[in-house]
């Protein structure tokens, strides 16, 4: 029902270890966990004459349902290699906010091994997530929760809930490989592949690589600039990503943050006029606009004039499938027109909205530390890259996009 990851520090006196379950069952699969981790114990130690003995005592809050008392079990077992294995899972741990249970496990030597007790205390313990908003209108930060293990049903949903409420999520003190990253947006929805196939994470197609240091096919920088201004991603497909996931993998030592506004309460706080005549208009969205083949990255000014796909109309407001609420939703630079408008007049005509609409109640700008993933609901959000900071330092993040549905 919930796994157990084991830490064992060895020292002459104590062997520690800890568990941390991922879900919290019932009580019953407590004590199969609990039986479980003794037969790994078993392992470690076999064929040295040991008894060992586990005590188990939870904290009632630990299991959420069905729990009281406590569990107690003895085990008995023929000990071996004690060190080796130990040292084997000795991989986790970090400083997260955890609920305890605390088990003790005391191992005695039989007759014939003296001076050879040990005493082992193990703790099993509850992740426990918290979920805390930012600023009003925008972000929330969630701490307590290791991605590298499966999320519960539960846990799942109220990340979900709250990525909607707030649209952009910090999830912080995250230690993830590429795969992993994977892995864990995977429960989220089905993942998209990034349109750009030249910076992928090795390996793992799904993840794309945003660093400082790409280079375009013709040796030159690849211009991370374009992601500077406010946008949403891959406008020009038919279903574009509902989610933008992204995970710091190098930073600068300042700047270089990454904004996310809140463009249902940019909408919403418009006069009522101006949320009319939004609500009427539609986007022609294409790999980069006419008005910006001067300005633009080489492989994708190239693609997009192999391209013969039409451009692709999406609505300017957009509403959320979940909420019903509406929100401003557009890439500039891969808008060829808005209704009724040229090519160089649309841009002008978006710079404008953007100008009106975005205030600083609704961005969040979100000041990397390594550990961080940021989640962003493009259905109700615009970000923007910093390029504010020192571009001898590395910015490398991983993204990874969470397909949605067809705008409406
Ligand atoms: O680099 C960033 O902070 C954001 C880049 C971006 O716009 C994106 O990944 O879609
Ligand atoms: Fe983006």
């Amino acid at each position: 029902m919930f796994e157990m990851m084991m830490r064992a520090v060895l020292n002459p006196e104590m062997i520690e270890l800890s568990a941390n379950p991922r879900q919290m069952g019932h009580v019953d699969d407590l004590k199969t966990e609990i039986r479980e981790m003794a037969q790994v114990i078993r392992g470690w130690v076999e064929d040295q004459k040991f008894v060992f003995s586990m005590w188990v005592i939870f904290i009632p809050s630990f299991v959420r349902e069905g729990a009281t008392g406590s569990v107690q079990g003895e085990y008995k077992s023929n000990c071996q290699n004690l060190k080796t294995h130990i040292q084997g899972p000795a991989e986790f741990g970090r400083n997260l906010p955890y609920r305890r249970a605390a088990a003790k496990l005391i191992i005695e030597s039989k007759a014939g091994h003296p001076g050879r007790n040990r005493s082992m205390s193990a703790l099993a313990e509850e992740q426990s997530m918290r979920i805390t908003k930012i600023k009003a209108h925008v972000g929330a930060e969630v701490t307590g929760v290791d991605l590298r293990y499966p999320l519960d049903d539960s846990t799942r949903q109220q990340i979900y809930d709250a990525l909607v409420e707030n649209v952009a999520l910090v999830i912080r003190n995250q230690d993830l490989t590429a795969t992993d990253y994977r892995v864990a947006m995977e429960q989220f929805g089905e993942l998209m592949e990034d349109q750009n196939r030249l910076y992928l994470a090795e390996g793992e197609p799904l993840v794309s690589v945003l660093s400082n240091r790409l280079k375009a096919s013709d040796g030159q920088l690849a211009k991370i600039g374009a992601n500077a201004t406010w946008h949403t991603d891959h406008t020009n497909q038919e279903r574009p990503p509902k989610f933008t996931c992204l995970y710091a993998v190098e930073l600068p030592d300042s700047g270089g943050g990454t904004s996310v506004c809140n463009t249902r309460a940019a909408y919403e706080a418009l006069p009522t006029e101006k949320r009319a005549q939004l609500d009427g208009m539609k986007t022609e969205n294409t790999l980069i606009s006419s008005a910006r083949f001067n300005i633009a990255n080489p492989d994708i000014l190239a693609a997009q004039k192999a391209s013969t796909k039409p451009p692709m109309v999406h609505p300017l407001v957009r509403t959320h499938p979940d909420t019903g609420t509406k929100a401003i939703w557009f890439h500039k630079s891969k808008t060829e027109t808005v209704t009724g408008l040229n090519a160089p007049d649309t841009q002008n005509f978006l710079e404008g909205l953007l100008e009106t609409a975005i205030r600083p109640e609704f961005e969040y700008l979100h000041e990397w530390k390594l550990g961080d993933m940021l989640m962003i609901d493009n259905r109700a959000a615009m970000h923007k890259a910093g390029h504010d900071y020192d571009h001898n330092q590395h910015r490398h993040l991983y993204r990874i996009l969470v397909r949605g549905d067809r705008p409406v």
